[in-house]
């Protein structure tokens, strides 16, 4: 049975309930990630995430009685796919919103359709610039870089005493291309001189052209715009090289990725991030040890964010009366989302609204502090 067949039973059986039967409806909701291919690292820690929350739920009863089903679908990392993933789950699933994309660059693809269908589009991992500015139904739980960036150069400065830092970023992808501008800026507002700043294209293997300019250049540290896959060979060919800089690098370092390639290569390594595994707060204590107890391996940020994603939803879904109207749900979702406040796994937090551009409505950003730190021994510790 369809959604909408569904909660239209649902809502005409619940219209009984005074005589005592109830029929609860299921809450279909579409999670579209990076499941297979080089953001696959990041897209399978997210759909635990979702999965975890989601049994969670369920096993207390769902929401108001209604139970989640996770419409899951592999959107490759691609934006080609993520848009037909969307479509898919919009048009022919009819999910009540979707989660999703896994990197910005897909998200800046896809997100349009979830805003012209009036979908929320809740990303949890994408942390580039202007991303809410696609509409007022995208949301975000993930920290921008813009707010993350300038405390990881600042402890950067502090732990290193940097003065002078060579920049290395991948100039065809959107998030890596967004946390280049934010940390251009942020050095150029420190007061950090730039020796180098060097460039790379998705997919490369070999950055020894690049790293041979920098190093000729001496700088202080490396600061990294990449995804993780990039970021460890990078890391490695720079050690191999003879150089011993420290690394500081944006939300595409915090996968276990870097280390099962840099391995210690990545110590002293910098990242901001709103989650710590050494966070001691009882929520994110129990989400580690369930996590690790369901999927048999520790989880990451990426996995957090997505566990308070859903948790998220559902506080906003417990305040809503579903209708059977698809149509009227997705905007009463869309209007209950932002006033909600959690603290979960990743800590407290709260959803900030983004600026209107050029005339259009802005969508929810997140805000969250984050914590700068370091890699020892093949883990981020604080
Ligand atoms: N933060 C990235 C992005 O926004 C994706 C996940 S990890 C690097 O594209």
């Amino acid at each position: 049975m369809s959604y909408q067949m569904k909660t239209l039973v649902a809502s005409a059986l619940l219209a009984w309930s005074a005589a005592g039967v109830a029929v609860a409806a299921d809450i279909k909701i579409g999670v579209a990630e990076a499941l297979t291919g080089p953001a696959a690292k990041y897209g399978v820690a997210i759909k635990n995430g979702f999965t975890l929350a989601a049994d969670e739920l369920n096993a207390k009863g769902g929401i108001n009685g209604n139970k989640i089903v996770l419409v899951v679908e592999d959107e490759q990392g691609k934006k080609e796919e993520a848009i037909n993933v969307f479509k898919k789950l919009i048009f022919q699933d009819k999910v009540l919103m979707v989660f999703g994309p896994t990197l910005s660059n897909s998200a800046f693809a896809a997100d349009p359709i979830a805003n012209a269908s009036k979908t929320v589009v809740f990303g949890t991992s994408n942390t580039a610039d202007g991303i809410t500015n696609m509409g007022p139904f995208t949301f975000r739980n993930s920290v921008m870089e813009a707010d993350v960036l300038p405390v990881t150069t600042r402890a950067a400065v502090k732990q290193f005493g940097i003065k002078k830092v060579a920049v290395l970023y991948g100039n065809d992808d959107a998030f890596t291309k967004s946390g280049y501008d934010v940390f251009k800026a942020a050095l150029e507002q420190q007061k950090i001189a730039v020796t180098d700043t060097e460039t790379y294209a998705k997919g490369d293997v070999d950055f020894k052209a690049q790293l041979t300019k920098i190093k000729a250049t001496n700088p202080d540290a490396i600061i990294c715009s990449c995804l993780a896959e990039e970021a460890a060979n990078i890391i490695l060919q720079t050690r191999s090289l003879g150089m011993k800089q420290p690394f500081v690098g944006g939300n595409g370092f915090n996968s276990p990725k870097l280390f099962e390639i840099a391995k210690d290569g990545a110590d002293n390594t910098l990242m901001g991030s709103p989650w710590s595994a050494e966070n001691p707060a009882a929520a994110n204590k129990k989400f580690m040890a369930d996590y690790k107890a369901k999927f048999g391996g520790d989880p990451d940020q990426f996995a957090a964010q997505a566990f308070d994603a859903m948790y998220i939803v559902a506080e906003a879904l417990s305040k809503v009366k579903l209708s059977g109207s698809l149509e009227k749900d997705r905007l009463a979702l869309r209007d209950a989302l932002p006033a909600v406040k959690f603290d979960g796994a990743t800590g407290k937090f709260a959803f900030r609204r983004a600026a209107p551009q050029g005339g259009k409505e802005g969508g929810y950003d997140a805000q969250q502090d984050a914590i700068v730190n370091i890699a020892k021994g093949g883990k981020f510790i604080l």
